[in-house]
């Protein structure tokens, strides 16, 4: 087996790129990180001293390539299967693109700074922080609200790139049954999961 992804299993980037990999049925074996124990960190961070998941190791190639969509764009590359992650029309492809990175940069991000602040401890809490990201990420959501409707999928009516990086921040940003940590609302309100 050639490809090893390095992940934790509740990250949401890792999920981006488990959902890439389960979509074209790539085989992939997985190393399970546990930044909270020296043994297995230090032996992340040999791999990629940035210390942030998901990283893959191609051994075919020797390659290690670390940031979520990095990943993505490698697959489609080097190991492509029946579902195009990135679409061949250069147009189509640009859309693809560019909601990976309104996705990731003003979703996610927001998403994760959300979430990030129940685990601080109480004396480190940034209150103020916390409702800038509540803000940016309903400006966010009611955006990606307007931008999808009508289409099947993120950008448009194939699945792509786009659907990886959209799926998990949404999933934790309007997910009930997992105890969202704020009701972010769209106007109108996006259904919640
Ligand atoms: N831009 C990176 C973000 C990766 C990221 O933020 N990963 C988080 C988990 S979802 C992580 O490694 N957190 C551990 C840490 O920051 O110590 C990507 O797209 O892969």
């Amino acid at each position: 087996m050639s490809l090893t992804l390095y992940l934790h299993p509740l990250s949401s980037y890792c999920h981006k790129v488990l959902i890439a990999l389960y979509e074209n049925g790539t085989p992939f074996e997985t190393v399970q990180v546990n930044l909270g124990d020296p043994q297995s960190a230090s032996a992340f961070k040999a791999i990629w001293p940035v210390g942030k998941f998901p990283v893959l190791r191609d051994g075919a190639s020797g390659r290690v390539v670390p940031e979520s969509t990095g990943i993505i764009e490698y697959l489609a590359l080097h190991h492509p299967g029946p579902v195009k992650l990135i679409p061949e029309r250069p147009e189509a492809a640009l859309e693809v693109r560019a909601l990976d990175r309104f996705f990731d940069l003003h979703v996610h991000t927001h998403m994760q700074r959300i979430i990030g602040e129940r685990l601080r401890p109480a004396e480190s809490k940034d209150p103020y922080g916390l409702e800038q990201a509540k803000t940016a990420l309903s400006v966010a959501l009611t955006l990606a609200e307007k931008k999808m409707a009508g289409r099947t999928w993120a950008a448009g009516e194939e699945f792509s790139m786009a659907d990886c990086a959209a799926a998990p921040p949404l999933f934790y940003s309007t997910s009930r049954s997992n105890r969202s940590p704020v009701p972010i609302r769209t106007s109108p309100p996006i259904s919640a999961g």
